[in-house]
């Protein structure tokens, strides 16, 4: 499994869970340091990512990118794919597109979490799962182009009542006619809705993606309670070869977060 690191370059998020904040050269220079495989970015939007200024700054700190958010298009635009309004539905769509685009054309996967929104007011669950499924069509479509995959992300029940475990989402994507979509599964949702995270992965297999390696509290694993020896097994029994992507709060500092990570990731053994 390879290590990534979350930089966030959305002045709103600053109280998100990200470990480095702000400028993508310091950011990426100290997760090289740290021993890093990768970063995983969440920009404002495609356009304001300078795609000769991420190669330029990759190559120099020899970092692969792992995967691009796109959750700053509801943290800023409130744009989702299940809106009652059609406007905004369509605006999202093309709010991802273009992330796919971007990250593609680097051989990484785009992230769909919150932009995924919930049932609400007019909107069934039904049919809010009707309008995410048709954007997936697309989007996961748009992202073999690219050939990398699109990753869904199940949320725990305060962020999302559409898809909150493993078990649900694999459900739900199987009928559709993508078969490029993939599972990002987040071990703090997963910590409030598995009733087993290990019994999850082993139950999801080939599905799952992408993974983001939180405690129980979000801070750094080891800084929380959750036991991620039997999930780490969990991930080798199923053949996961991924990233495990620290989006963790930067407690007591986005430094020492990223440390105690690659601390954990080394003692699982899970460095390269
Ligand atoms: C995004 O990866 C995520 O986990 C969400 O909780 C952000 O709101
Ligand atoms: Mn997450």
């Amino acid at each position: 499994m390879l290590s990534a690191v979350t930089v966030s370059l959305v002045p709103e998020a600053q109280a998100g869970p990200f470990v480095f904040h702000g400028n993508l050269e310091t950011s990426c220079a100290r997760a090289q340091a740290l021993g890093f495989d990768a970063v995983e970015v969440f920009p404002p939007g495609a356009e304001s990512l300078d795609a000769r200024e991420l190669r330029r700054i990759l190559d120099r700190t020899q970092l692969k990118l792992a995967a691009v958010g796109t959750g700053a298009g509801w943290l800023t635009r409130k744009l989702t794919l299940t809106s009652p309004d059609p406007a905004i539905r369509h605006q999202a769509r093309q709010f991802i597109e273009a992330i796919v685009d971007l990250a593609g054309s680097f051989g990484a996967p785009a992230i769909i979490g919150s932009m995924q929104g919930r049932a609400e007011g007019q909107v069934s669950r039904d049919q809010a799962l009707r309008w995410l499924g048709e954007a997936l069509e697309q989007l996961g479509s748009r992202a073999h182009i690219h050939g990398v995959p699109l990753l869904l992300e199940p949320l725990n029940r305060y962020e999302s009542n559409l898809l909150n475990t493993l078990d649900q989402t694999v459900e739900f994507l199987d009928p559709l006619l993508t078969r490029n979509v993939r599972i990002l599964a987040d071990l703090f949702h997963m910590n409030i809705e598995e009733a087993s995270i290990p019994g999850a992965f082993a139950s999801a297999g080939t599905w799952v993606g992408h993974v983001h390696f939180a405690d129980s509290n979000r801070r750094a694993i080891g800084f929380g309670h959750t036991c991620v020896e039997p999930i780490v097994e969990a991930l080798r029994m199923i053949g996961y070869r991924g990233y495990l992507s620290a989006e963790i709060l930067p407690q007591p500092s986005g430094e020492e977060a990223a440390a105690q990570t690659i601390a954990s990731f080394q003692r699982l053994g899970c460095a390269r």
